[in-house]
């Protein structure tokens, strides 16, 4: 397989203004046709390049003549067109096999609907098509098909007529917005429909509809208010007002990813929409509170301005999931969100930016672009979107975003436009700016402080360095926006004047640290402050700056900012944990089981908060900052930890569990949901350490009446390791739930993730059993994704075997759905890392991967730059 290069893209020869498809549903196959009216777009240009997989051609017309075969190339994936002019009417009908694409990519039978997947290049398995999201169409689509099997019909875009004759229906839909080949959606089912309304800023009336299988419509609710409220909230802080008269969502239950944006015609993984108190967690609902948010926001940023190529992917992704950032923080806690953010950030994003698929958040070469929906992408995306925030503040940062839709509206663009907008907004040069998109890696920031008591000066050295990556080396300084405090001995702010004052914005409390090294002098600073760096995560990096436990101490008690009192607890966390692993032995000091003690009885704070602050980092986040990758070491100094704060610390607990049982009636609210996050979490510690906390899960099993508390209950048993404990609760819980898909795979992640339950035999059988199947990505995501990132001391066994599992299951899924089969990968891809005879051990295992004939290209991609 060859890489594609950003270097080497061109604009397209021919634009097509219209796209008319018609498509015949047949119970074995479904025809397509399609009529495309073309137009020239490069002066001088006399061929037309199409993609098309895994179709069969019935006939092709140019201008209402059959197109002769002399005057076109058939390749593999492709058709090339020649001889042509200024204008034509192109037809082409091709016949496709919904019900045998198991990759989920296209049109595909889910159960018994259809539902399709088109980006990034799934358009093309429909038929041939300049399948490149800088072609932009209108789109108006027919579809036929059973009537009774299949009375719901839809596509992007208003309903323009349906007709029911001679057994089929016949539904059209027209989509006046010209949009790329990716965002084209249909759908057709037997599907119940939950309805309700939106009155945007301008009074027009949007009808809202959630199309969900039968059985699935009282799990509707939520999902239609997060709607409302995406839609308000894009209307009142980005000033983004909805464009058709009707918006949909339909549910389906094989997805290879969450959820998609295509125009009007949102299509989720069921995973990421449906949810009632009795079967949805709190962390569900709160997932798809963000993911509706996510794919609505993407129909400005994205759908009315889309990217230019794929290439440009993140322009789309980065700066959409920074809005849905910004909507679950004003939903929610700010401080939590960026709490949660940043643990993703440091965990999967920093691992991605150290290893062999690092990339720039614009990357400039690929071989498969399905492998480059990445958290690099995403969240290192988001971030850069962040620091632009941070940079410009508030009020220019939303007049820049006014100007990049105003210019762009309808168009398919670059990165370098996006901060262009940016840029003649503000006023401000951010020429420097953009390599944080061209260059891979994680910036490391070491920091070292000087006091001179005399002179009343602190003076703050910051040094910045970029690891080479893949391909990558010599890396420049980036524009690291510090965000930072400097806390007085009664932990409160002191006042901030800096050299070079020009370095600082006040209002947001930043230092721009833009070269290599530079030192900042703060001057009147009456006593040794404890400095409080990167306050509210305000840049991707690594930071390096040592500071003793007592101030991190300090710290996790009085900063003021939120996110950096986790931070320091964190690292606190992080001695102790070094600490175990260095002595074997652990426990607290006085001052350090008094801080805990009086975060657990803070009724002020927000209790997730407190949630946050008590729990250990997880074993993956304590790899991140580790050298060598001891899996085994990370995990019993980790336990040891965690045992010696629950024996403490076990009567506070019991009261804190005690304290916050409600018996209020179920509802997914900030308020309770915080409240059932510590609760649960006092209770995960209570029971470790005594009977009593043990029996009070079986209890809160038994009695919950939603399944935030009848799960998290179900956990702590779990890993109790108690045979006798565990194993009943999981029977009784698969008995109670087995008709529920949703509920069924949150058993098999809560088995499959258990440090305690999940080995690889255990693991095995779970593959086994009747509720686990192969083609469904939700099955496969959670049993062996959750296994192979979580269960990290089995998946990390000494004789290889967890490895093998993890191969076995790529290589088997390597042919029937590539997508998932490479996502799986992400583990193995860290062999560099580990201690020497598992790091040896894993990479057997990409080998044996890469002597398999027939790789996808998705595959091939991961495990060739692995190996490297
Ligand atoms: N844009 C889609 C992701 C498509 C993934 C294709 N392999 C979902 C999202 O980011 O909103
Ligand atoms: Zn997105």
């Amino acid at each position: 397989p060859k890489a594609i290069q950003l270097s080497d893209y061109r604009a397209p020869n021919y634009q097509v203004e219209t796209t008319h498809l018609r498509f015949e549903l047949f119970n074995d196959y479904t025809i397509v046709h399609s009529k495309l009216e073309l137009v020239r777009h490069q002066a001088d240009a006399t061929s037309l390049h199409l993609d098309g997989q895994e179709l069969e051609l019935i006939s092709i017309e140019l201008d209402g003549q059959p197109l002769t075969a002399e005057r076109y190339v058939l390749g593999e994936e492709s058709m090339e067109i020649h001889g042509l002019g200024e204008r034509h009417t192109l037809a082409i009908v091709t016949r496709i096999y919904p019900a045998k694409n198991t990759a989920l990519e296209g049109l595909y039978r889910s159960g018994g609907m259809y539902c399709t997947q088109c980006e990034a290049e799934g358009f093309r398995r429909i038929t041939y098509y300049p399948d490149r999201p800088d072609v932009m169409s209108v789109f108006t689509t027919e579809i036929i098909a059973d009537a009774e099997q299949f009375p719901v019909l839809l596509s992007n875009g208003n309903p323009v007529s349906e007709t029911v004759s001679d057994g089929k229906r016949h539904a059209v839909w027209l989509d006046p917005h010209k949009k790329p080949a990716y965002l084209f959606a249909l759908v057709a089912g037997d599907l119940k429909v939950k309805e309700d309304r939106f009155t945007t800023m301008s009074g027009r009336d949007v009808v809202l509809k959630i199309f969900v299988e039968p059985q699935n419509i009282d799990k509707t609710d939520y999902a239609i208010d997060a709607l409302q409220r995406s839609m308000r909230w894009d209307e009142e802080v980005y000033g983004r007002e909805y464009d058709l008269d009707i918006f949909m969502i339909v549910a389906v239950d094989d997805f290879n990813m969450g959820a998609m944006e295509n125009k009007g015609l949102n299509v989720f993984n069921s995973s990421c929409v449906l949810a009632n108190p009795a079967t949805a967690t709190d962390a569900a609902y709160q997932r798809i509170e963000s993911i509706v948010a996510h794919e609505y926001f993407h129909n400005w940023s994205g759908n009315r301005v889309t990217c230019r190529d794929w290439f440009q992917l993140s322009l789309k992704e980065g700066f959409t999931v920074f809005r849905d950032a910004g909507f679950s923080a004003d939903m929610n806690s700010a401080t939590v969100k960026r709490v949660e953010d940043a643990k993703i950030m440091r965990t999967v994003q920093f691992a991605e930016d150290g290893g062999p698929m690092a990339h720039p958040v614009q990357p400039d070469a690929y071989i498969e672009i399905s492998n480059f929906y990445t958290v690099t992408i995403y969240e290192k995306g988001c971030e850069v979107v962040g620091m632009l925030h941070k940079i410009l503040g508030a009020e220019k940062f939303r007049k820049g975003s006014d100007l990049y839709f105003a210019r762009h509206d309808g168009q398919a663009v670059t990165i370098n436009e996006f901060v262009s907008a940016m840029q003649d907004a503000s006023g401000i040069d951010l020429t420097l700016f953009k390599r944080w998109y061209k260059q891979a890696g994680t910036p490391i920031v070491s920091a070292t402080t000087k006091y001179d008591a005399e002179a009343k000066t602190l003076s703050l050295t910051l040094r910045q360095h970029t690891p080479d990556t893949p391909k990558q080396t010599n890396k420049l300084p980036v524009w690291i926006p510090v965000q930072l405090g400097l806390l007085d001995a009664n932990g409160n702010d002191m006042a901030i004047q800096v050299e070079p004052a020009a370095a600082w914005t006040p209002e947001s409390q930043v230092l721009h640290f833009k070269e290599a090294e530079q030192t900042f002098v703060f001057s009147g600073v009456t006593t040794e402050p404890v400095v409080s760096l990167f306050r509210d995560f305000s840049a991707p990096v690594k930071v390096q700056f040592d500071q003793t436990p007592t101030d991190l101490l300090f710290l996790l008690k009085h900063d003021s900012d939120g996110f950096n009192r986790w931070d320091a607890g964190q690292r606190l966390m992080l001695h102790w944990i070094e600490q175990a692993a260095a002595t074997s032995e652990f426990s607290l000091a006085p001052t350090e089981r008094e801080a805990l003690a009086s975060l657990l009885a803070d009724t002020e704070l927000d209790a997730a908060m407190v949630a946050y602050l008590l729990t250990l980092p997880s074993e993956a986040y304590i790899s991140e900052f580790s050298d060598v990758v001891d899996p085994l070491r990370i995990h019993t100094s980790r336990e040891a930890v965690c045992q010696a704060i629950a024996v403490d610390l076990s009567a506070e607990f019991k009261d804190c569990y005690l304290r916050l049982c409600s018996s209020d009636e179920y509802a997914p609210i900030p308020a309770q949901m915080t409240a059932r996050a510590l609760k649960n979490l006092a209770l995960s510690y209570w029971a470790r350490v005594t009977d009593e906390g043990l029996e009070q899960a079986q209890q809160q099993f038994a009695s919950a009446d939603n399944m935030t508390d009848q799960m998290a209950a179900l956990i702590v048993m779990v890993n109790s390791g108690n045979e006798a404990v565990a194993a009943p609760a999981l029977t009784s819980f698969y008995q109670q739930w087995q008709t529920d898909p949703l509920v069924v795979n949150q058993w098999l992640s809560a088995q499959a993730g258990s440090s305690a339950m999940g080995t690889v035999e255990h693991v095995k059988y779970l593959l086994a059993h009747p509720a686990f199947d192969w083609r469904n990505p939700n099955k496969v995501r959670s049993v062996i994704s959750i296994f192979a990132n979580q269960s990290l001391v089995n998946f990390h066994r000494e004789d290889g075997a967890g490895y093998a599992l993890l191969a076995d299951a790529v290589i088997r899924l390597n042919s029937s759905n590539p997508q998932i089969a490479s996502r799986l990968l992400t583990p193995l891809t860290k062999w560099q890392r580990l201690v020497p005879t598992l790091s040896q051990l894993m990479k057997a295992e990409l080998q044996r991967i890469m002597h398999q004939g027939n790789l996808s290209k998705d595959v091939y991609e991961v495990v060739s730059k692995s190996l490297g």
